[in-house]
Parts: structure tokens; sequence; C-alpha cells
């Protein structure tokens, strides 16, 4: 809740969601691709015949895993088959809007020639960028890119979690200069990019200096206008993330939505927030054996429509294999979730909170801006008759379901303002959508 009762140098500095082209876009994108690529994708969650429980990218600090052996891995980063243009075409044909890649994770593995840092693909047998030809790839076919970055660092020296000693300080200070080049170099390397995804930032070294992250935040988007970064880079002068002291969202939506979403509208405070999921329950880089449930595209397909139905986007990782090409399970969600928003697509994209009343079939969309309603039907009664309740001073106009033959006859006035859809064929293998039209009373 907001209480505005502190005075903050470096909390919030905006009231309300951005209202600028550059935002617009990326809220109107709700579908993006995250990929985890890295060093990590060479063991692939095993090491010497045993297999690691944690996150494929955190195999580095797993006691079993002999962090000298893990930085070495850069030795065999060798991506043969790494083909961006099937990368991009393959996202652009699932209907990703835009994509995150992650340039630098927490075992420090630049996936750019970074003039920095020795530990990159330049050292590598590789040799050769990866983020600019992906970068290229991906914007020929329009879709946004946005670079991951992690502060957390665990190739550099300089690098604390927490600061205990002067000495530590003054290595920190160092790193942050690090940190600043890095970005300012990948801007200038990449200069069509629109945003930064930060991670790592939960260390008592970064939180405790607030003042830091605020003025990294105000030089990166002087240096690139219009550059959206989440929330997750910030900290206040009290150490409080995300949020501010106040209860002030911090950076320009909020980036805590990790593997879970918002119920409800008054989850999100009407403040704009992103939604990033793995297909397996907690797996980001590649893992040669995904354990436990994975979730199917219809699941993936059901969070897309709850997160746009919320005003959020949702983002699905894919973890490619060290080779540069992508296990089939992740392929083949690609594929299904392509032919489904081949037809739904316009359910989804400039897709907001439409302000209707819930009902237990799903989830209403609205196109943000107009009168149109999307439902977005999950589950399908026994009935066969789905429920609509329009809001107070609302007409319905017309109804129609984008694909043939869903729906029987004309909807049945069941009370004031409220509807029976009759469904013509009650099996369904995939969400549905029926387009409402509606007009506000005068
Ligand atoms: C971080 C990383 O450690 C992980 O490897 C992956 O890159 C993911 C996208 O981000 O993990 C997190 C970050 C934040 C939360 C949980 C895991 N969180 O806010 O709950």
């Amino acid at each position: 809740s907001i209480r505005d009762t502190l005075p903050l140098e470096h909390g919030a500095h905006r009231i309300g969601n951005r209202t600028d082209a550059d935002m617009a876009r990326w809220r109107s994108q709700r579908l993006g691709q995250f990929i985890h690529w890295g060093l990590y994708a060479i063991p692939g969650g095993e090491w010497k015949g045993k297999t690691y429980n944690g996150a494929a990218e955190w195999i580095r600090s797993w006691k079993e895993m002999p962090q000298q052996e893990y930085d070495n891995l850069y030795k065999q980063f060798n991506p043969v088959n790494y083909q961006p243009e099937e990368w991009a075409q393959q996202a652009n044909d699932m209907g990703a809007k835009y994509m995150i890649i992650t340039t630098k994770h927490h075992d420090g593995f630049c996936l750019w020639p970074s003039k920095y840092s020795k530990y990159s693909v330049a050292a590598s047998p590789w040799k050769k960028d990866i983020i600019g030809p992906m970068v290229d790839a991906y914007n020929k076919k329009g879709i946004d890119v946005y670079l991951y970055f992690s502060i957390i660092d665990w190739n550099q020296p300089d690098w604390r979690a927490a600061l205990k000693t002067p000495a530590d300080s003054i290595a920190y200070q160092r790193f942050k200069v690090f940190v600043k080049n890095q970005l300012t170099e990948l801007l200038q390397r990449y200069p069509t990019v629109k945003g930064f995804w930060f991670d790592g930032t939960w260390d008592d070294s970064w939180k405790n200096d607030g003042s830091f992250s605020d003025e990294l935040e105000q030089y990166l988007q002087r240096l690139h206008p219009g550059l959206i970064i989440g929330s997750r880079l910030r900290a206040d002068e009290k150490g409080a993330r995300h949020f501010d002291s106040n209860g002030r969202l911090m950076g320009d939506y909020e980036q805590g939505w990790e593997r879970k979403l918002p119920e409800k509208s008054a989850d999100v405070h009407g403040n704009d927030w992103e939604g990033v999921m793995t297909i397996p329950e907690n797996q980001w880089g590649y893992n040669a054996r995904w354990a436990g449930h994975i979730k199917s595209s219809n699941e993936l397909i059901e969070m897309l429509v709850k997160s746009a139905s919320l005003g959020g986007n949702f983002v699905i990782n894919f973890g490619p294999k060290s080779d540069g090409t992508f296990r089939t399970e992740e392929v083949q969600r690609m594929q299904e979730i392509s032919r489904w928003m081949k037809i739904n697509g316009s359910a989804i994209y400039g897709g907001t909170d439409a302000g209707f009343a819930k009902q237990d079939w799903g989830y209403y969309i609205r196109k943000s801006g107009t009168d149109s309603v999307y439902m977005v039907v999950c589950n399908v009664p026994v009935s066969g008759q789905l429920r609509v309740k329009l809001p107070a001073q609302t007409t319905l106009v017309n109804v129609t379901s984008l694909e043939k033959n869903i729906i029987s006859g004309t909807p049945e006035l069941i009370g004031k303002n409220e509807y029976f859809i009759h469904l013509d064929h009650k099996n369904q293998d995939a969400p549905f959508v029926i387009l409402l039209q509606t007009s506000k009373d005068s």
C-alpha cells in the first residue's frame, strides 16, 4: 500500500505507469521469449555422472562441481549449429513480440566480446559475438530485443555479496565502474535494444546502495532514451527493493512475477507488469533431464491469457543446448503455441483487463481502449452454457467466435445484463475465443 510519508531521494521518480510510445509498445506486445544460454548449457545439469537437482544455470554453486572446472567450460563453448535466423523465425511463428537474452548470467561469462572482461565468447573456440547476430536476426522479424544482465558476477574478483571490510568497499567501488562500463558497451554495440532485464540484485552490497542503482538507471535512460528497465534493478536508500519504502513501484514495470502470476486485478495495483515462466518447474538454462511437472502448451497458453487479462506481459523461457539447437519439447511447444496464436492472437495483443466480473469458464481480455472484449474459454461447463454478466450501462451488440462452429444460436438473455452463450461443440482440445462487441449506454 502507498504511504508517501517518508521523504526519499532514491525512491520512485514517477507516479503511475509510463505514458510514452516505447512503453505503450511494450504494453501491447504481451508475449515474449526468454532465452537462458551460456556455459551451463554444456553440463546441462549433470557433472561426472551425477545429476544436479537445482536449476541448471546454477550448477557452478553445487558442492559436487569444482568451480575451476566450471570456469574452464569456456574452452568448450562452440555452438556450431547456432542459427539466429532460425531462432528468430520460430519465435516469430510463436507470436513473440519481444525477446530477452542472457548477455551475462551469474557465472560472468559474456556472450558478447566485452572489452572489460576476458571471460567472454572471444576466448572460446567459437570466438565470435553471439549477441549481435541475434539482435539483427530478431529485429529483422520485427521482434524487440531486451538484454538480461546479472549484477552478480562470480567471475569478477571485485564482486562482493556483502561489504564487510574497507577492502571490500574499495573492490566493490571498482566493480560498480565495471558494471557501468559493460552496460554502456552493450548499448553502444546494440543500439536497437529496447531495454535491460536486470537480475542478481538481491545481495546486501547492491541493495544497500540505492543511490547507485538510482543513478545507474537514470544514466542508462539518458544514454538511450525510451530504454525500459524493470523494477528488479532498484533499491531505495533504505534497502527496499522493487517498491520503495513508501510502497511506490520503482522502474518501469513490476518485475517480481517469477514462475508465479497474479490471481486478480487487485494484485497488480494498476502497474505495468511482466511474468516470466519456465516450462519445467524451475530450469532456466538447458537441463538434459527435465524432472517433475512439464507444462503443456495449453497450460502456457492459459497463463498467457491470464496475464493479458490482468494487463501484463507473459514471457516463456527456453534453454537452448550447447550446440545452439533447441530440445524437441521446446520446439513442440513453440509450434503448438504458434498454431494457437495464428487463430487467437488478436485476443492477446493490445489486451488488458476488461473490468468484467470474472467467470469460471476463463478470462476476459479487452482490446485496450475499445469496446471489444474477448472471452477466452479454458474450462467448458458441462451444461455447455457460458455465463456473461455485463457491467452496468453496457449493451451486447454482437457475439462471434474466432473459430467457426463453436456458438449455437444467439445469446439468451437470462437476467438484467446477463446472458448464456450456448455452445455447439463442448469438446475442445485448446482454449477458444469468443469476441463480444459491446457499447456503452448513453
Ligand atoms: C533468477 C536467477 O537466479 C535464475 O537463474 C534465472 O535467471 C531467473 C530468471 O532469475 O532467479 C530468481 C530471481 C528472482 C526470484 C526468484 C528467482 N524471485 O524474485 O522470487
